[in-house]
């Protein structure tokens, strides 16, 4: 008997995400200040610097010149690429703010005109073409100066000047946005501090007593960002955005399935369940006492974290990861950001992410099971290294087998009875790498002449897969 799939639901958001420290360019343009990403340097060693501890921020903006000050220079050729999103028919965009075109130092009093009138065109221009932006509010771009003078969100400062930046932002912008994320890959913080919480680790045990103070000045700030959002707008829906990576017991031996388990609350879920249910979960309250870890909370910071919960939970899914309690150097996954063993049933893409369909579905029924609010797959994709043909074709059909598959798991999940508002596939045009600051590391349908040593005309070309992507989103999901 052949299956007979659903249609996604009407309405169902398709579209692509970006953030705006890896395709905008522009680093200094509009008064612009400096972020993290403009201050990390390209290539191998970035990821080494994201997660070992000991890096020192420098404020030498002439030193690491490539490759997010130039981006894809979507600061000035936002009309053709916004055109090429309208061609593919995407209802939604998924971008970011940068904090830093909008309060250049982070702690003004005042915002900045030049990067408010930015994203005043870029949002126009959506609508010009019938696409609803989706904003991250902080997308791992945190001013550089609160990084060296307050220590990133360490800070309880912090808290305050974001509150400034979204009240500027909201306001700004209440007629033209009606989808928002609070945090980036909040969880991130776990595995990649620099990125996700504005500040590098110098040792061991920074993991600890730091690390969990500045999620929780992250929770108090996304509650005030939640309260604000739907006190200026309110049509508006706001979520969390996380990495959901479902994490496998390596086998059926009970200490491993524990480990598992342990690993995957503290990573998938510790954010979530503080960010959704508006609480810290028993299970961190365990891991505080075991690690001697005291929060600094301050007199109404737990009532405003339940009080102000968040409408959706956005997230990213790149892969699985499987764990088990004790593994040897061999075992250990080459590649995979969140550590594990290697899964013998799966492939790994080129950069060792293990490639894993079926983990999609599985990844939307733990959090629906768990949560019961809508979600959002607001990042997914394949990093690959595209070949451009003599007559200028890219012939990607790796990215499309990838999408493909994972967008009928989502078809799945969706038959499971799972509540989903879209699927933002990442890097919908190319751009610069987060974590190895490469441009060969590739995502999009539409791909952008510029390469790893900085040259490159930045034109831009349709692959394969635009083609492609244009025939789901036109039969909703049913041409795949
Ligand atoms: C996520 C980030 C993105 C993005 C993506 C792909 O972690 O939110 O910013 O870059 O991963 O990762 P990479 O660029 O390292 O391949």
């Amino acid at each position: 008997m052949t299956q007979t799939y659903m249609r996604f639901p009407e309405g169902f958001l398709w579209g692509g995400a970006t953030a705006a420290n890896q395709m905008e360019g522009g680093f200094h343009e509009g008064s612009k200040g400096l972020n993290i990403a403009d201050v990390l340097p390209g290539g191998k060693k970035r990821l080494t610097i994201l997660q070992e501890p000991g890096f020192n921020f420098e404020i030498d903006k002439d030193k690491y010149s490539y490759p997010n000050h130039e981006g894809i220079d979507f600061y000035n050729r936002y009309k053709e690429d916004i055109a090429l999103f309208a061609e593919m028919g995407f209802k939604v965009f998924r971008m970011s703010i940068a904090w830093t075109r909008i309060f250049p130092n982070g702690d003004e009093q005042e915002p900045n005109e030049f990067g408010l009138a930015f994203y005043d065109r870029v949002f126009d221009e959506l609508h010009n073409h019938g696409i609803e932006p989706v904003v991250t509010i902080s997308h791992y771009e945190m001013p550089v100066n609160l990084v060296k003078e307050y220590g990133g969100w360490r800070s309880r400062e912090v808290v305050t000047f974001f509150e400034r930046y979204v009240n500027a932002i909201f306001n700004r912008y209440k007629n033209k946005v009606k989808y928002w994320m609070t945090f980036n890959e909040i969880n991130s913080g776990l595995i990649m501090p620099i990125m996700g919480l504005g500040f590098s680790i110098q040792k061991e045990e920074d993991k600890y007593q730091p690390t969990f103070q500045a999620f929780h000045h992250q929770f108090v700030a996304s509650s005030i960002a939640v309260k604000a959002c739907h006190e200026i707008i309110p049509n508006a829906q706001i979520g969390c955005m996380i990495i959901y990576a479902p994490v496998y017991s390596y086998d059926s031996n009970p200490e491993n399935v524990m480990y598992a388990l342990q690993e995957e609350r503290l990573f998938n879920h510790f954010c979530a369940d503080v960010q959704v249910r508006g609480e810290y979960p028993a299970f961190i309250k365990r891991y505080f006492k075991e690690h001697n870890i005291k929060l600094d909370i301050q007199e109404g910071d737990l009532e405003l974290i339940k009080e102000h919960t968040v409408d959706y939970i956005g997230f990213s899914y790149y892969m699985s990861r499987t764990e088990k309690k004790e593994k040897t150097e061999l075992e250990k996954s080459q590649g995979n950001i969140m550590s594990g063993v290697k899964n013998p049933f799966l492939e790994a893409s080129d950069w060792g992410w293990e490639i894993d369909p079926i983990g999609l579905r599985i990844s939307l029924n733990k959090l629906y099971d768990r949560y019961q609010v809508p979600l959002f797959v607001v990042e997914n994709g394949l990093g690959a290294y595209d070949k451009v043909e003599e007559d200028g074709s890219i012939n990607d059909d790796y990215r499309i087998d990838y999408l493909r598959e994972h967008i009928k798991a989502m078809r799945e999940a969706i038959e499971d009875g799972v509540e989903l508002m879209g699927y933002t596939s990442w890097g919908c045009i190319d751009l610069v790498s987060a974590s190895t600051g490469e441009f060969s590391k590739r995502y999009g349908f539409i791909y952008v002449d510029k390469y790893d040593d900085g040259s490159g005309t930045l034109e831009r070309k349709r692959k394969k897969s635009f083609f492609w992507y244009k025939d789901v989103i036109s039969t909703n999901g049913e041409n795949l």
